[in-house]
């Protein structure tokens, strides 16, 4: 049970009243904000939660026995415990707080690549992965001697599922929930299914799923599962990695410091216990207390109702872009969130984003730093629409009109 007052309908008008900067001009025009999966806006609860814990309760946390640090503490310990909960995780130890997905990805591959990992083994990720889920591994790969294999994309942007490289040799499943690029949502549950009949280590990147699904951590079967709070509307600099109790005990430490250990000698340390060994130095405090407070924010909503309404601004804006002559939509598969990639004849992305920025419509442009599925598409780039709750029908039709004014000019 998630919450116990959750809103009934959801009104458009109400969120949008939440978030200050919707009321912001730029070059003279409403924000128009469609760049959500890049960063996501934050809500006043949010922004209150983190400058409150500076201006009344500032202070390290799990160090001090004075009032302000236990204070800061029990705020930090209470996020994780709200997202435990969101997360439909077994233990709050079995969430470990990062600066970010990237940082969460990071420390999956080089402390499996370190348990897991040696020479001849495979990795196996997906063609749509963001750089943070092919990077990493290809470094732990090099580090140990391993092979990175890839499951192949099909036209409409899917996971080519007769064609999934698994071998025998394959030691981890590393893919993500949701493409950032095309919006696909990928069927992680079965293929986890089928990696955990072969033995393998599953790791998903949430990080474009989290603001969107209902994520349950344990109906998908995943070993380790990571997200960024500010793609979450929370704060900036922070993320989670989720691991699964059994897999994270046997998993060494990533990072050395402060608050990981629980004694060092010069010749040996031992570690602390579940979630600190993998959290050393100072978290970012402010961050974590803002991203428990956007998830209770989040909670406070019907999921599906949100979910049903991102939905529609989906259906909407795929409708009448495709009235764009020479418009082509990049990423065309069934089950997608709110994220719309697309080209159009003659004209280059970077020249479009900037005059839809003229008319304050903020998209991203260029290879969203998902290169291999550029090259797979065969394009340099993309421009992206990306929704939120917070997005209307009218800010649609707004950047269509723009778009058709701004092809006039480029053409
Ligand atoms: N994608 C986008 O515009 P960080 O930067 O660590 O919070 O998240 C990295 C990351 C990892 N995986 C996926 C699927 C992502 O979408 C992102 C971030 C942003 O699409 C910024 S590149």
């Amino acid at each position: 049970m998630k919450t116990a007052a959750v809103k009934p309908a959801f009104d458009v008008a109400e969120i949008r009243a939440q978030f200050p900067i919707l009321k912001e001009l730029v070059h003279g025009k409403p924000l128009v904000y469609f760049d959500n999966a890049a960063t996501s806006q934050k809500p006043r609860r949010v922004i209150k939660a983190e400058s409150a814990y500076y201006a009344t309760i500032n202070a390290n946390v799990h160090r001090g026995v004075h009032t302000l640090s236990t204070k800061a503490t029990e705020a930090q310990e209470a996020a994780r415990e709200t997202i435990r909960r969101h997360i439909y995780a077994r233990h709050a130890h079995e969430v470990i707080f990062t600066s970010g997905t990237t940082a969460s990805m990071n420390l999956a591959a080089f402390s499996l690549g370190q348990l897991l990992l040696k020479k001849g083994d495979e990795v196996l990720i997906s063609g749509m992965e963001h750089h943070a889920n092919i990077v990493p591994w290809q470094l732990a790969c090099e580090r140990h001697g391993a092979k990175l294999k890839v499951i192949p994309i099909t036209d409409s942007g899917e996971w080519d599922l007769t064609h999934v490289p698994f071998s025998d040799k394959t030691r981890v499943l590393a893919v993500s929930h949701v493409s950032n690029t095309l919006g696909t949502i990928n069927p992680v549950k079965q293929l986890i299914a089928e990696a955990k009949k072969r033995g393998i280590t599953t790791v998903v990147d949430g990080a474009q799923a989290i603001a969107h699904l209902d994520v349950d951590v344990q109906d998908l079967g995943c070993d380790l599962y990571a997200f960024s709070g500010h793609k979450a509307y929370g704060p900036t600099g922070t993320g989670v990695l989720y691991g699964r109790e059994e897999l994270l005990e046997r998993m060494p430490p990533w990072q050395g410091g402060g608050e990981m250990i629980d004694t060092v000698t010069f010749e040996k340390t031992t570690y602390a216990k579940l979630p600190f060994k993998f959290e050393a130095g100072t978290p970012h405090i402010a961050g974590i207390i803002g991203l428990g407070e956007a998830i209770r924010w989040m909670e406070d909503y019907d999921k599906a109702a949100m979910a049903a309404y991102e939905h529609t601004l989906l259906e909407h804006a795929t409708k009448v872009l495709l009235t764009i002559d020479g418009l082509r939509i990049i990423g065309t598969a069934k089950e997608k969130v709110g994220v719309i990639s697309f080209v159009i004849d003659g004209v280059h992305h970077y020249d479009l984003g900037t005059l839809l920025d003229q008319q304050g419509i903020a998209v991203r442009t260029g290879h969203h730093c998902t290169q291999p599925l550029m090259e797979r598409f065969g394009v340099s780039g993309t421009t992206r629409a990306s929704f939120a709750c917070f997005n209307t029908l009218e800010e649609i039709d707004s950047m269509v009109a723009a778009t058709k004014k701004a092809v006039k000019m480029l053409r």
